[in-house]
């Protein structure tokens, strides 16, 4: 099937620079996706963009320039409750690549069990307007208590200020909750701010809440040109994602977001990306645990 793409949609950078920063052997990039292609895996007709093609080809070859070991791909929007695109990326990554799915009541034990079996590991829960058609709350805690039963995870995406109405929800989930990108705060408010702190608080008083430090791309307003190798690229959003890596250093994960969905203004060149990363985890250790041993204990606990 041709499909056309959402009018302004921005193409994945093509030639992203060589990172500065040197990934720890064993890294893992936590958060990106695949996009059909649609000829082979189309796009749901719910669906609320339609992407450029990205594939699980461009994917790995991506992984390999920045100097990743394996790579977490996160179902997107664009491609509903079908799963074939993300599993058809985790069977061909000769082990490198784990998944999060999403799903909906109907789906089968069996299924859940054979996505197990080609490395899937969570599902995703999505509570932001302009993606996604909610699903019913009764149903997604349906959803968390099977696939508790398999050891995965919840991931949740949604904007700062919708936490306090969501707050019951996630606290009430019976597995790992995992938070897209910090819960996108407004990076021109403080960082010590109620609106930040209450996200702090969240994952202070629950210990089974983790959070992705990334989309720095997403939440800067000051955009990314570094000033001088000295300083972060977008960084405007270092002091939230540097406070998130210190206090909780045990329940980060980091990730490109390839290839950057909805992005209208500007597409990140993914070099400069894993360049912000010594500004958010600023010692070694700190680097190892958000890069390698946090995404390795929760998606390859095998090894
Ligand atoms: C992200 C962010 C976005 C989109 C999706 O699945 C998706 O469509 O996650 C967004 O538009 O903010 O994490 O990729």
């Amino acid at each position: 099937m041709q499909f056309q793409k959402t009018p302004g949609w921005l193409d994945w950078f093509a030639g992203p620079s060589k990172p500065r920063f040197k990934l720890p052997a064993g890294a893992v990039d936590a958060h990106c996706h695949v996009f059909g292609p649609g000829a082979e895996f189309p796009y749901a007709p719910e669906r609320k963009y339609t992407p450029c093609d990205a594939s699980k080809q461009q994917l790995y070859s991506l992984r390999d320039h920045l100097g990743f070991a394996r790579n977490v791909v996160v179902q997107a929007t664009c491609h509903g409750a079908d799963n074939r695109a993300m599993v058809d990326a985790l069977v061909h990554s000769g082990g490198k690549a784990r998944g999060v799915a999403t799903v909906r009541r109907s789906v089968g034990d069996g299924e859940l069990r054979a996505m197990h079996e080609t490395g899937v590991r969570g599902v995703r829960f999505n509570f932001v307007k302009r993606l996604v058609d909610f699903t019913p709350r009764d149903e997604l805690m349906e959803i968390a208590g099977r696939v508790a039963k398999l050891g995965w995870h919840v991931v949740i995406y949604f904007e700062a200020a919708d936490l306090p109405e969501l707050w019951d929800f996630f606290t009430a989930l019976p597995t790992i909750v995992v938070v897209d990108h910090m819960s996108r705060p407004d990076v021109g408010k403080p960082v010590d701010g109620p609106e930040f702190e209450l996200f702090v608080k969240f994952m202070r008083q629950h210990p089974n809440v983790w959070s992705k430090v990334s989309c720095p791309e997403r939440l800067s307003v000051t955009g990314p040109p570094a000033l001088n190798g000295e300083q972060s690229p977008y960084r405007d959003v270092v002091p939230f994602a540097r406070r998130i890596v210190q206090n909780f250093p045990d329940r980060v994960l980091w990730g490109t977001d390839w290839p950057h969905p909805n992005l209208k203004d500007h597409m990140p060149d993914d070099g400069l990306l894993v360049d912000f990363i010594p500004h958010i985890a600023v010692t070694p250790d700190l680097q190892r645990r958000l890069l390698v041993d946090n995404p390795t204990r929760l998606y390859w606990p095998e090894i």
